[in-house]
């Protein structure tokens, strides 16, 4: 067996090698621009050309396996997991942020106000991925003092972590909190990604920038890049991404509310929407205190959302508006020729 180890810093593991194909070198996607990839290999990092097969779309964070001979990529190791946005406009597709994730660190400047319904969709595309959420409330000294509590109780089961990059305030704690895994950032622009990347780090790798005076931010980083820590771990950073791209599906929201989902476990009906229907736990749950309005609240919103996004995005309705679409077109065509 080939020693390897010099990719352990990267997250390398025996388990890997069981799927490597033979005569293959493992290598981890470090940046993808375009047309090329950076690759983390046993002998150093590599600029490679971005493979053009349909089916390999290397991701940041996948283990690839590389061809000794031509040094280029020829398949992408099974993912432990993946973190997608969702495409939400109509034709648009899923758009794999990264993969073989275990942390997605949910990244919220408190120089402007947090947004539980953002939290909520974070922490439903984390738990869809198959990562573990984590909340990281950044810039704590600048701002008013957030109510934990009221956060952990909106979004129970999800540690939060608060932090000051610049005080270095919770940084050895989430440094510690990282160990041994690849977490992700994901957070608006401006949220302060690229500085708790670097705090993490202990040195000026990432990117960082100002945040404009309407405090919402301009797209500093551009591309996502994994960085190594230190003491064990990998962390990749991300460009900030809006809300709108943050939709998920109604099943990954039901995991997300993992909490709602077992109280609904004894509703009289197996399809209950928690609604009206006779015999539901759910609200029995709200009724006795033991749920909160609120949380029950951010789960139809979530629902509603996921949705109608799905439905925006499902073939038939894609369809029905392409033919509008084309109509529309044709008219304009006919009345550009005098009609
Ligand atoms: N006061 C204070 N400012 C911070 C802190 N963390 C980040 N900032 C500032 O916030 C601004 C944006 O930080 P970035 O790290 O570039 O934000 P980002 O999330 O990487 O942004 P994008 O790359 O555009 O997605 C910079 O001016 C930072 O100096 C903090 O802990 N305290
Ligand atoms: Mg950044
Ligand atoms: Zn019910």
């Amino acid at each position: 067996m080939p020693d390897f180890s010099s990719l352990l810093p990267f997250g390398w593991s025996d388990s890997w090698s069981a799927l490597l194909p033979e005569n293959t070198l493992p290598a981890r996607v470090i940046r993808h621009d375009g047309a090329t990839l950076l690759i983390a290999t046993s002998d150093g990092p590599l600029s490679i050309r971005t493979p053009a097969r349909p089916g390999l779309a290397p991701t940041v964070g996948d283990w690839l396996a590389v061809e000794e001979a031509s040094r280029s990529a020829v398949a992408v190791l099974p993912r432990a997991s993946l973190l997608r946005r969702h495409g939400a406009h109509i034709g648009a597709r899923d758009q794999s942020l990264a993969a073989n994730v275990d942390i997605v660190l949910i990244t919220c400047g408190l120089d402007r106000p947090v947004k539980p319904g953002r939290l909520d969709r974070s922490i439903a595309l984390a738990v869809d991925a198959g990562a573990t959420p984590m909340i990281v409330l950044t810039k704590a000294a600048s701002a008013h003092p957030p109510d934990l509590d009221q956060l952990a109780a909106q979004h129970p089961g999800v540690a939060i972590v608060v932090t000051s990059a610049l005080e270095g305030i919770g940084i050895d704690a989430l440094r510690d909190a990282l160990v041994g895994s690849t977490a992700v950032l994901l957070g608006e622009s401006g949220a302060g990604k690229s500085t708790l990347t670097n705090a993490l780090l202990g040195r000026d790798e990432a990117y960082t920038g100002d945040v404009r005076g309407d405090a919402k931010g301009r797209h500093t980083t551009t591309s996502r890049q994994l960085h190594v820590l230190d003491g064990g771990g990998v962390i990749i950073d991300t460009p900030g991404i809006r809300a709108v791209g943050l939709w998920t599906d109604p099943d990954a929201v039901d995991e997300a509310f993992s909490d709602i989902g077992a109280i609904a476990e004894n509703c009289r009906f197996r399809d209950c929407r928690h609604d009206t229907e006779p015999g539901c736990a759910v609200r029995g749950a709200i009724d006795d205190g033991s749920l909160s309005v609120d949380r029950h609240a951010a789960w139809r919103r979530l629902r509603r959302e996921a949705a109608s996004a799905e439905l925006r995005a499902s073939p038939r309705e894609q369809r029905r508006r392409g033919k509008t679409f084309s109509r529309a077109a044709k008219l304009g065509q006919a009345r550009k020729r005098g009609f």
